[in-house]
């Protein structure tokens, strides 16, 4: 586990099953139907029961398909965190991936602060099913969670969960490139 500080926020680096971590919020790389297959998102659903699939239909009911970058908030069932905060990160190819990524995460972090929620954690988003580089996802994550430090209101932490060795080193060479002069 690496710690750093960047305005008012503290900045958790952990390799683990982001399923397991208890904070107000831990954040799902979702897909626009919010359907939770497979992923970390089948992971969050098999944990935390089917009524995160359920509140995540009855959003798609209401308001149709998510853009990627859009960040929406469900319940979490039996997990040890008090809600999902599902977002949308980019498919490998379709450009932009990183600016993507960044607004996928300003909008969770948005979400949180709105909610007043302290305490949040990620998946490197996009680096699974959707193929991304993690140095790019790292590089927009970090940015996002960077500039979010300067007004984070009731946010005091963000915690990234990193599922392999190899995303865990990635995150950590960019936290030290990004976070060093915080
Ligand atoms: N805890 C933390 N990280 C995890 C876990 C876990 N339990 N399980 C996997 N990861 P992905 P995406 C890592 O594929 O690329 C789904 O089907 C994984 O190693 O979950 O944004 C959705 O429904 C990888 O580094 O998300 C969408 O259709 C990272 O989480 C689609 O996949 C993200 O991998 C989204 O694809």
């Amino acid at each position: 586990m690496e710690r750093f500080r960047c305005g008012g926020l503290e900045i958790l680096f952990m390799k683990g099953d982001i399923t397991e971590v208890e904070a107000d919020a831990i954040v799902n790389a979702a897909n626009k139907y919010l359907q939770h297959g497979g992923g970390v998102a089948g992971a969050i659903v098999r944990r935390g029961g089917q009524v995160i699939q359920e509140e995540s239909d009855r959003i798609i009911r209401e308001r149709g398909p998510l853009e990627v970058g859009d960040a929406v908030k469900t319940t979490a069932g039996r997990l040890r965190a008090k809600w999902v905060i599902h977002t949308v990160g980019p498919i490998k190819g379709e450009g932009d991936e990183e600016s993507k990524i960044y607004r996928a995460v300003r909008n969770s972090l948005l979400l949180a602060k709105s909610e007043g929620l302290e305490s949040i954690a990620f998946p490197a988003i996009s680096t699974g099913v959707y193929r991304v580089e993690p140095e790019v996802s790292a590089r927009g994550m970090i940015r996002a969670v960077k500039d979010f430090s300067r007004d984070p209101g009731s946010v005091k932490r963000v915690i990234f969960v990193l599922y392999t060795d190899d995303i865990y080193r990635v995150f950590l060479e960019e936290a030290s490139r990004q976070l060093s002069q915080c």
